[in-house]
């Protein structure tokens, strides 16, 4: 195993996806619907459009607890990624572009 630090773009992407949970999370370690609702807004917008944030939070919020753990923010990214072929063909085509 290799000692260096240097990051692939796939572990920089995944711990992008995990800082910008930290950046959102509470005391008790979960995302609260004010902050979620920004994430989508800020983050996820190819993927929101024209979708109401409550219900994107009903339906990420699986132990229906009023919060988001980041295992249920993965998630969201996962599924969102494997169900959305189309927006994704767009962003790597931006990103290719970039
Ligand atoms: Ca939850």
């Amino acid at each position: 195993m290799s000692c260096s630090m240097e990051l692939t773009n796939l572990e920089t992407a995944v711990a992008y996806m995990f800082s910008v949970f930290m950046s959102k999370q509470g005391d008790n370690g979960k995302m609260d619907k004010w902050d979620f609702k920004e994430v989508l807004n800020k983050e996820l917008p190819s993927f929101t459009k024209g979708k109401c944030g409550d219900e994107i939070f009903r339906s990420v919020d699986l132990d229906e607890d009023g919060y988001v753990e980041f295992r249920e923010f993965a998630l969201l990214v996962a599924t969102y990624a494997s169900e959305h072929a189309d927006i994704l063909q767009a962003l790597v085509a931006a990103y290719k572009s970039a």
